[in-house]
């Protein structure tokens, strides 16, 4: 063979397998995504009562970074036309936002109808039809009703009947507007952060026993909710109904050590599969190895039985394929170092219940202590989630990388466009189905316990004056520009000026 040729098929071979891919698919949906809590405000005014994050950071400030609460956020409740304004702007296809249920339903149950609160989410709706902004409507994004939190919450099976109710409610009142429904935000932060641990609001830190009596329940909640509007409503509305389940994904440290290798897909099965298991595999039920851990781990520990029930034949078979797709939340990607109890872990927990090490020391840092960069490690999620839920449509319901603040935001895009890219790539190399995309967040917004210290929005917003002024990031230019061309922005001025050709 002339060297020429030789030059030739490795110009083509690298071509092929470092395929650079910048134009997205025929009908490939962009939006953007913010929830209730985060943005509203308007706490105790017009009908809304109290919800568990306006508890945790009245009666225990301290745990939130800055001191800062979601009393008046964004007041997206007084500014949603300014939220519109955004959106039209940044030229995308549809709004993810979420309701709350305490602004819709002060008791949490349906014997009292908020009527401002009702109208409210009239008037965004509205507001996003005439800008032919499509909604993507969560309906539980962490911000439950305290009065059912002094239930018990998640951990009581009654949630189950109020949350179908809640439901209900919300298709007929909205459902001729409303097409796209998300049941629950990412069930893991709720089940672990919010019962098993501190790290989010109702913060009840009852380890390896609260978190494993949410998800029994929720996951029945969210069966049932599915199962309403497939009956009762989808064949009037003609709508879409999913969850939203968060990774972080697990990478073991040396890819070539199968003991690491094996021990990361336990991590991933707890982590991810814990709720995608129960719905997106033909088997159904929780991971085999999730339950065998924690009922081993429940005999040592004296107990007549296992932390994590089992679902019996009738709840495997309710749950099994609830939703319409599989919604992703993805920010980054943690590394399994080796097997044993990690020193930080409390006993029991999950963690425990996992049995590894993990390490945060890949990809470059961003302003939250539990994120890195790493979209490879996205890229891989999204493989794996092909292969093991036999190929399901998959959205991508949030994605997005925080600062503290800064308008030019270069990092930020960088993430956006490395995301944007592994997920071309997924597309085309392995024929993964996404069908859209959702960056978060619209703007700067109530980040849970880190406050206002940790940003990831598109729109700067001023929290220290009254009017909340937003002003737009250069990542929003960068937006509007994919979302108007359909591919990879290519504008050098997107780039760090270090790093441009010219
Ligand atoms: C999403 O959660 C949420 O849906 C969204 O509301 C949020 O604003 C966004 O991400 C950005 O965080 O106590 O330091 O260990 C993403 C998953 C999991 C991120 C829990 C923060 C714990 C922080 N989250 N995690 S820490």
């Amino acid at each position: 063979m002339s060297t020429v040729a030789i030059f030739v098929l490795l110009a083509v071979t690298s071509c092929v397998s470092h395929a650079h891919y910048t134009k997205f698919p025929e009908g490939f949906i962009f939006g953007v995504a913010t929830a209730a809590h985060q943005i509203e405000g308007a706490w105790n005014v017009s009908g809304k009562s109290e919800n568990v994050w306006d508890h945790l950071t009245h009666t225990k400030p301290w745990m939130v970074a800055d001191g800062t609460n979601g009393d008046i956020a964004c007041d997206s409740y007084n500014r949603y036309m300014e939220d519109v304004e955004e959106l039209t702007n940044l030229g995308v296809d549809f709004y993810r936002f979420s309701f709350s249920w305490a602004r819709l339903l002060p008791t949490g149950r349906i014997d009292q109808i908020n009527p401002e609160g009702v109208q409210y989410y009239h008037n965004l709706l509205d507001a996003l039809a005439e800008k032919n902004i499509e909604p993507f409507v969560t309906l539980f994004h962490w911000d439950l009703p305290q009065s059912l939190q002094d239930l018990g919450g998640f951990a009581n099976p009654i949630m189950v009947d109020y949350f179908r109710d809640y439901a209900d409610f919300c298709f007929r009142e909205y459902g001729d507007k409303i097409k796209s429904w998300i049941t629950f935000n990412e069930p893991y932060e709720i089940c672990e952060d919010a019962y098993g641990d501190i790290k989010k609001a109702p913060a009840l830190n009852s380890h390896g026993v609260g978190n494993y009596l949410c998800s029994h329940n929720l996951l029945k909640a969210h069966a049932e909710a599915y199962h309403l509007y497939n009956e009762t409503y989808r064949p009037k509305q003609n709508g879409r109904i999913m969850i939203s389940i968060n990774s972080i994904w697990y990478e073991p440290a040396d890819p070539n050590d199968s003991e690491l290798v094996a021990l990361a897909e336990v991590a991933n099965q707890f982590k991810f599969g814990w709720f995608a298991h129960p719905i997106f595999t033909e088997e159904g039920g929780y991971p085999a190895v999730m339950v065998e851990n924690v009922a081993q781990n429940s005999r040592s520990e004296g107990l007549t039985k296992p932390r994590l029930e089992q679902f019996d034949d009738y709840w495997i078979e309710r749950i099994k394929g609830t939703s319409d797709f599989l919604g992703i939340n993805h920010y980054t990607t943690h590394l399994v170092t080796g097997p044993g109890l990690d020193p930080n872990a409390k006993s029991p927990s999950w963690w425990n219940d996992i049995g590894a090490i993990t390490s945060l020391e890949v990809g470059e840092p961003t302003a939250s202590t539990w994120f890195r960069v790493v979209p490879t490690g996205f890229a891989n999620l999204l493989r794996w989630c092909k292969s093991s839920y036999n190929n399901p449509p998959i959205y991508i319901t949030e994605n997005g990388y925080s600062d503290r603040g800064t308008l030019e935001d270069y990092d930020r895009i960088k993430y956006f466009n490395d995301h944007l890219s592994a997920i071309l790539h997924v597309i085309n190399d392995d024929g993964v189905r996404v069908l859209g995309y959702t960056a978060w967040t619209l703007m700067d917004n109530f980040e849970w316990r880190a406050g206002f210290s940790e940003r990831f929005g598109f729109y700067h917003v001023d929290i220290t004056d009254p009017a909340r002024p937003r002003t737009a990031k250069l990542s929003a230019d960068y937006y509007k520009q994919l979302t108007a061309n359909r591919e990879l922005p290519q504008d050098e001025r997107f780039k760090k000026p270090s790093e441009r050709r010219y």
